[in-house]
């Protein structure tokens, strides 16, 4: 069983980049609390975010017993900091463009909808200082920023997430104004001919505090019939935890299918897309939830993910995990490591 990496606090939704050489993960601060369980996520109450970082993974596999050694550099943020926030500090995500470094993250507004937030800073570990109102023309929640290889470094965030993450309140077009607050709760559409609701994706501008331009579906095809997936197709349609990373000039998108519990992946030729579903990434894990990243490091790949087996089992208090990550020569990604 992979251990923990950190083990004197609860964290969960880990996004992991390198920075200059080192790896610096970017996770929720999971904390206990009694708000009871139910299926809009209101347990998953936290106020804050650390940072933490690694110098090596290299002496490290799966089989591992002893975790890398980890460092905390405390909290970087927290929501009494924000004024546009009441709760519900989730998901985070980290970028460094032009030198400077970006930590965004989404919260519940004073409304108690989910909008995202955007803090800068000069070091990789903080501190962040927040923009005072969330990015205008987001919602939802899981925001995951990825700046491209090419000369512009070109920068995007794709964000959303059903039932509590309020996806589902946006289908009528995709802006803070589209808001529909019949759908809230653990809701979305279903039914014979239903497409599944789509991640979201804007560009980044120049400084990225806010989009350039619109918010746009990220459309994911199923491979057999080159349609959207469909609402009903709960193994492979998007539910939450976007990431997108690139390898060898592909696009690679990978996201939770939330109630089944996968972390699944699609691939496309752009930043924009279209993807199409090419496989899982990890199957169900102690937990109900399931968020990663994926991030090269050191030469090799790595799945950085959480569950929730520290806590025996209690779902809102997770534990980040680290595997490592191969490729086959078309390209499909598994954790198993091929024969030699
Ligand atoms: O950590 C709170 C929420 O749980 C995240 O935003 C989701 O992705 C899920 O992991």
């Amino acid at each position: 069983m992979a251990p923990p990496l950190i083990t004197h606090l609860y964290t969960a939704d880990p996004s992991a980049h390198v920075f200059d050489g080192k790896l610096y993960i970017y996770p929720s601060h999971d904390r206990e609390t009694d708000i009871q369980f139910n299926d809009n996520g209101d347990q998953y109450d936290m106020v804050d975010y650390h940072v933490f970082s690694l110098d090596s993974l290299e002496s490290y596999t799966s089989d591992s017993s002893e975790p890398p050694k980890v460092t905390d550099h405390g909290v970087v943020l927290s929501a009494e900091q924000v004024p546009w926030v009441s709760r519900q500090l989730w998901a985070p995500d980290a970028a460094r463009r032009k030198g400077k470094y970006y930590l965004y993250f989404p919260a519940r507004d004073t409304d108690s909808v989910f909008r995202i937030g955007v803090a800068a800073g000069d070091s990789p570990v903080g501190p962040f200082v927040p923009e005072p109102e969330p990015i205008p023309g987001s919602f939802s929640i899981d925001p995951a920023s990825f700046v491209d290889d090419d000369a512009d470094e070109s920068a995007y965030l794709y964000f959303g997430g059903l039932w509590g993450g309020q996806l589902q309140c946006y289908q009528s077009g995709n802006t803070p104004e589209d808001f529909d607050e019949s759908w809230l709760g653990p809701k979305e559409p279903s039914g014979p001919g239903a497409k599944a609701l789509t991640p979201k994706v804007a560009k980044l501008s120049d400084d990225m505090r806010t989009f350039e331009g619109p918010v746009r579906d990220l459309v994911i095809l199923a491979p057999e019939t080159g349609e959207p997936i469909e609402a009903d197709d709960h193994d492979r349609r998007f539910f939450e935890a976007a990431w997108m990373h690139k390898y060898r000039g592909r696009y690679y998108f990978s996201y939770s299918t939330g109630d089944t519990h996968y972390l699944a992946y699609a691939t496309g030729d752009g930043p924009l897309g279209p993807f199409t579903y090419a496989g899982r990434l990890l199957e169900p894990v102690l937990g109900w939830t399931t968020h990663h990243s994926v991030v090269e490091f050191g030469g090799r790949w790595w799945l950085f993910h959480h569950d929730c087996e520290l806590s025996d089992g209690v779902n809102h208090l997770r534990s980040v995990k680290v595997k490592e990550i191969f490729y086959d020569g078309e390209g499909r990604m598994t954790t198993e490591k091929p024969a030699e």
